[in-house]
């Protein structure tokens, strides 16, 4: 166990669920304080240790919250994704923005540290898709990538002018078989598993030939922990390390599942969410993090769709 006491934000979001179960396993499922907003939270969720309900814009409930829970350490898992966020940007810079600002105030007078989540969503259309740098340009077209460029640069200054203890990674595309994801860009590349173990057609939103970088639930939660748990003295980059685990066409993951489902059919339909993903990098250089903190990911495409299969085929059944 751990001295640690944590309050996950987001705690009944894609990663934040399953960041809560693994940190309760981890620390001692009293010490990790799940806070979620609008989405029911899973009997697994509630039954695993502390729930309650609050709304990162709320900063007076949020201060209570983390004295009346004597918090040390907050992960920063609520946010408005991607497609949402272009469907209400005022809503979504308002939660990202506005609820960090809140956080990063609060970190200032009661020395607690943030891990605060950042996406590849940061880099636009003006960015080199291969390879991308972590030290790049950032000109992000969709209100989301907005606030995490916004997210990176007062964290960062948290960090310089205060010295609160700031982590985060730009997550790429988070595959996972336990919360469905909830609108994002990338939600096609979950939603597929989904309706190849229903046996039913799937209708995807992006082109066959969209490449995107990825990563597997299990890499991402590691990536999250081993950074939080790196020494920070010893970091160069704080809020915004580059990570992937993999990259893949749309119709790569389409016949890699088909090779557990040789029935599986899948038409591409791409919607608005085609022009956002063609703003974001195809592969992704990620060696600040595997320099400055150990980083490496443990699985592949071929791996992760073994695994996703299996769980899902149980989940379904
Ligand atoms: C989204 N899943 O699609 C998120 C993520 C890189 C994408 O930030 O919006």
């Amino acid at each position: 166990m751990s001295d640690y006491r944590i309050l996950v934000t987001g705690a009944t979001g894609q990663i934040g669920s399953e960041l809560t179960v693994t940190l309760r396993e981890k620390y001692g499922k009293d010490n990790v304080i799940a806070m979620g907003h609008r989405r029911k939270p899973s009997k697994t969720l509630e039954e695993s240790g502390p729930y309650i309900t609050g709304d990162v814009r709320d900063r007076e409930n949020l201060e209570k919250i983390i004295r009346e829970y004597d918090i040390d350490t907050v992960y920063h898992m609520a946010a408005i994704l991607s497609a949402t966020g272009e469907n209400n940007p005022q809503l979504c810079w308002d939660v990202n923005v506005n609820g960090l600002y809140n956080l990063l105030e609060i970190a200032r007078e009661k020395r607690i540290r943030i891990f605060c989540p950042s996406s590849i969503a940061v880099f636009g259309p003006s960015t080199p898709k291969e390879n991308t740098p972590q030290d790049t340009i950032l000109t992000p077209t969709t209100m989301y990538g907005i606030t995490k460029v916004v997210g990176e640069l007062l964290g960062e200054y948290y960090v310089q002018k205060y010295g609160v203890d700031v982590r985060g990674v730009r997550y790429p595309g988070i595959i996972s078989s336990e919360t469905p994801p909830g609108g994002g860009t990338t939600d096609y590349a979950v939603e597929m598993f989904y309706y190849a173990v229903k046996g039913e057609k799937y209708t995807c939103f992006v082109r066959e030939d969209t490449v995107l970088p990825m990563m597997y639930m299990p890499d991402c939660l590691k990536a999250t922990i081993q950074l939080m748990e790196a020494d920070f003295s010893r970091l160069k980059h704080h809020t915004n390390f580059n990570v992937s685990g993999m990259s893949f066409s749309a119709k790569e993951l389409e016949e890699e599942i088909r090779k557990y489902r040789p029935d599986f059919e899948c038409e591409y339909k791409p919607d608005f969410r085609q022009k956002i993903a063609e703003t974001w990098p195809r592969t992704i250089d990620d060696s600040c993090a595997r320099q400055e903190w150990g980083w490496k990911p443990d699985y592949d495409l071929e791996k992760m769709v073994e695994d996703m299969m299996k769980r899902l085929s149980k989940k379904l059944r």
